[in-house]
Formats: structure tokens, sequence, C-alpha cells
């Protein structure tokens, strides 16, 4: 298994639309398993491919306490959704931020799993949320989009001076 490196805000990269996957082979099942450990590893709840710079439609996420229940999603499509629900949310690629984002409390989502086999599956509240924060990041999108322009202004100078200082200890 291998981590992965996660871009950060405002990387370009992040705005590339990801492309459907059209195998599932063992390739992509060893790369869903570095994704699972990076995202453990960061202690996420979810992490879609595009934040590890690969533009393929897929995620990972595991909404447990216990850390136990993995899940991949390959070409997620949201089939119904229904109901409000504000969550704090954050992002491995904005780190230490924290808004509130409104999105929808109930979806079907349909997709193929590891071994290739299509499900459908209803989400509710967290599960729910994560898996819409990740389709954004498939389709180039992030949290801080639903935010003002002045407080994702204020977050990328942040995160870019964080960088700088960072860059200057490092070389
Ligand atoms: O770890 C994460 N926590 C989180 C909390 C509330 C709403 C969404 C998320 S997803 C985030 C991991 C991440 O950046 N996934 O893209
Ligand atoms: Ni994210």
């Amino acid at each position: 298994m291998a981590k992965l490196k996660i871009l950060e805000f405002p990387d370009p990269r992040l705005r590339t639309k990801a492309a459907l996957i059209d195998v599932v082979d063992d390739q992509l099942r060893i790369f869903i398993d570095d994704m699972l450990e990076t995202m453990y590893e960061a202690s996420g709840i979810g992490l879609a491919a595009t934040q590890v710079d690969v533009h393929k439609r897929l995620l990972v996420t595991d909404v447990s306490s216990e850390k136990n229940e993995p899940l991949a999603l390959i070409n997620p499509v949201i089939l119904e959704k229904d109901g409000v629900i504000v969550t704090g949310e954050g992002c491995l690629s904005v780190p230490g931020y924290y808004e509130e984002v409104e999105r929808a409390e109930n979806i079907k989502v349909r997709f193929l799993d590891r071994e290739g086999d299509e499900v459908e599956l209803d989400a509710q509240g967290l599960l729910a949320v994560c898996i819409q924060h990740e389709i954004d990041h498939l389709d180039g999108k992030l949290f801080v989009d639903y935010l003002s322009e002045v407080k994702r202004s204020r977050i990328r100078k942040k995160l870019e001076k964080e960088r700088r200082q960072q860059t200057a200890v490092v070389s």
C-alpha cells in the first residue's frame, strides 16, 4: 500500500473534471486501497481521486466511528435528492478550515463497487453529505465554492501564505 500526496486549494488541478472509469480491474483495486490508506492516515471520512491528482470518477469514504466500513464508489451518480442538512464541513484539500454548507439530507446514488457490480445505495446524514462533497471534487468543485467570495479569498490567501512559509523552511 502507498500513501498518496493530497493536493491543496488553490491548486488548479483540483478544478479538473474527472473522466468515467471503463474497466474495474486489479490495478484500480490497488489504487482504491492506496486511497483508503491515504484517507485513514489523514483522519478523513472521504477522499476523491481528484485530490490525489488522478482524474477518474472514483471516491472512497468511511463515516463509521470504528473506521471499519470502507466504501469505494466508482462512477457515482446521484439519482435522487431530498431534504436539507447543514453541516460544518472540512476538506483535506483545505486544511484547517470548517464552514457550514447546505446539502441534501437524503440521496440515492448509483455506482460500481470494487468488483465492478452496479449498486444503488440510499444514504442519509453524514454519509450523504460526504458523498455529495466527494462528487463535487470529481466535478472540480470545492466546499469553499459555496462560501462568499470574501471568505473564499481569505482562506486562499492564508493557505498561500502558509505554503510560502513551509517552502521557506524546507528549502
Ligand atoms: O474528512 C472530511 N470531513 C468532512 C466533514 C464534513 C463534510 C465533508 C467532509 S469530507 C472530508 C474529507 C475530504 O476532504 N474529502 O474530500
Ligand atoms: Ni474534500
